[in-house]
């Protein structure tokens, strides 16, 4: 492996340019205190798209103070939710309009398909930011009976300056995820994107400054883990904290929590997802299914169907098919129409990648399609499918993050069950089967945050999402993820005439 299969790549000229490399504190784009600069690179190339402001500690401070401000003065957390909620809908308006034009950052920063980043993903943050500008006006307590003669009720409050980490696989999705309910329950932000896609964000944050986002609500910073990262997270005046990103980083995030004002921490992490096709199933859209459930991304999805469990019977079929498809797929310049599979996002991840195709090959697994790199520039690699995978090889325990479809043989629903469920991780499952009960007794016994049934990668606004085990805590999206950005004030006055 890691000898080129083909010829390279050429890299098409992207329509959009970088105009923004800076942090945004307070509403105003500045430079790093220390003046220090890091390249963002294009994963096609692996050449600097542009040099943007290398946030730490000095900065983390200033963008916390900045937060704290806009908290505690207002008037943020105390305009009415009617007001918050139409300043989020501005932002999505805006955002909307300048669809294309984020994508097309996306993708360069990122390596994604253009198509699917113009016309899924961006449309997604925009439905997002929509479904929570919803809820703004909808957040409330209760009236509690409680015993005794108490009128007692509940209050739920922001919860105040949110720190926020995200990866680099969905730079501007996630997010999403974590700004958007942030907001509307009257929280406000220091942000933290990934030192391999910073570019997204800035430029989407500048658009929500120019739709009414008072200064100091949504502060964006670049920067390193080790330094802004961890900053962020040991900040005395940081009030809660959400990660998206590897397992180890996340146990890395609860510790610093830990270790400083003990501010609560949800945690979206890793995963090694079971996708189990039944001897039922209808095995030319479970291949489909499969396919799309691993390779999407370039591989590089927390809720990658990274196990495929096809049942005995129909393995051999299954398997010819999974390749051709395999075979099939588009690898190609992200900006060019048809492209289903663009580079990896950076050098370490291909590296890794290839070291783990080189794994499953070395320990038995048989190599059906792919192994290699396409070309000698960037990231390129492959869509490679491993068939007689066994539960003790790497490729079945490890996250590989990357286009490498492992299908493993079962003999009946107790046993893939108990293998499904044999990991630290519970992020996703998928189930094929057109058996009610069979999809009924699977959806139960899987220890996951999320069940697709004759389906896969089913996101929305509305549908809750995060993981069991070693997958995380707390959820993202929908009615759950409001949970994490609300206190609760409980509020108890005596009654003068209990009677009444
Ligand atoms: O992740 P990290 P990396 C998995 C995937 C991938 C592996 C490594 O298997 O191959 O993780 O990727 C910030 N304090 N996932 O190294 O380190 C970092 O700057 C505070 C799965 O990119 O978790 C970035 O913003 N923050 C995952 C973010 O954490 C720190 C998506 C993620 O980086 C920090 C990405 C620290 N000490 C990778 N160290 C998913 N769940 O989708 C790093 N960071």
């Amino acid at each position: 492996t890691g000898a080129s299969a083909a010829a390279d790549i050429e890299p098409s000229k992207p329509p959009v340019q970088i105009e923004h490399n800076q942090l945004l504190i307070d509403g105003l784009f500045v430079d790093a205190a220390s003046g220090k600069t890091f390249p963002t690179n294009d994963p096609r190339t692996g050449d600097t798209i542009a040099n943007v402001a290398e946030a730490d500690v000095e900065d983390v401070n200033r963008a916390v103070r900045a937060a704290r401000k806009a908290f505690d003065e207002g008037p943020w957390p105390r305009m009415t939710a009617y007001e918050r909620s139409r300043i989020i809908l501005r932002c999505a308006d805006i955002l909307e309009k300048h669809n294309d034009e984020v994508a097309a950052i996306e993708t360069w920063d990122n390596g994604k398909p253009y198509e699917q980043a113009a016309k899924v993903e961006i449309p997604m943050v925009v439905r997002l930011f929509r479904y929570y500008a919803g809820w703004a006006d909808k957040i409330h307590g209760l009236t509690v009976p409680a015993d005794g003669p108490y009128h007692v009720q509940t209050l739920h409050e922001p919860i105040g300056v949110a720190g926020q980490i995200v990866p680099w696989n969905f730079p501007l999705l996630i997010f999403s995820w974590k700004v958007a309910p942030a907001l509307a329950c009257g929280n406000t932000v220091v942000m933290k994107t990934a030192e391999q896609t910073p570019l997204s964000a800035i430029y989407v944050s500048k658009l929500f400054h120019e739709a009414g986002l008072p200064p100091g609500v949504l502060n964006v910073i670049s920067g390193f883990g080790p330094t802004a990262g961890a900053a962020l997270c040991s900040h005395m005046d940081v009030d809660k904290l959400a990660f998206t990103g590897s397992s180890q980083t996340g146990r890395r995030v609860l510790e610093l929590s830990a270790r400083s004002n003990l501010k609560p921490v949800t945690l979206e992490l890793g995963g090694k997802s079971p996708f189990i096709v039944c001897k039922d199933a209808d095995i030319d859209a479970a291949v489909e299914a499969a396919h799309s459930a691993l390779f999407f991304n370039q591989g590089q999805c927390c809720c990658a169907g990274s196990r495929t469990f096809v049942h005995e019977s129909i393995y051999d079929e299954f398997v010819e098919k999974a390749k051709a498809r395999a075979t099939k797929r588009v690898v190609g310049d992200p900006f060019k129409s048809g492209v289903e599979q663009g580079p990896q996002i950076d050098f370490a991840q291909f590296e890794k990648i290839l070291k783990y195709i080189k794994s499953g090959i070395e320990s038995g697994a048989t190599l059906e399609s792919g192994g290699q790199r396409v070309g000698s520039k960037g990231y390129y690699i492959e869509p490679t499918v491993f068939s007689n995978v066994q539960d003790d090889m790497l490729i079945a325990k490890d996250e590989i993050f990357g286009p490498v479809q492992s299908i493993l043989k079962f003999k009946d629903l107790e046993e893939v069950i108990r293998r499904a469920n044999a990991t630290h991780y519970g992020l996703a499952a998928g189930v094929y089967t057109q058996n009610t009960d069979t999809a009924n007794t699977l959806m139960r016994a899987l220890r996951v945050g999320t069940v697709w049934i004759n389906c896969y990668d089913v996101f929305d606004a509305a549908i809750p999402f995060g993981g069991y085990k070693m997958s995380g805590q707390g959820r993202v999206r929908g009615i759950y993820s409001l949970r994490s950005y609300l206190q609760v004030k409980a509020s108890v006055t005596p009654l003068k005439n209990p009677a009444w």
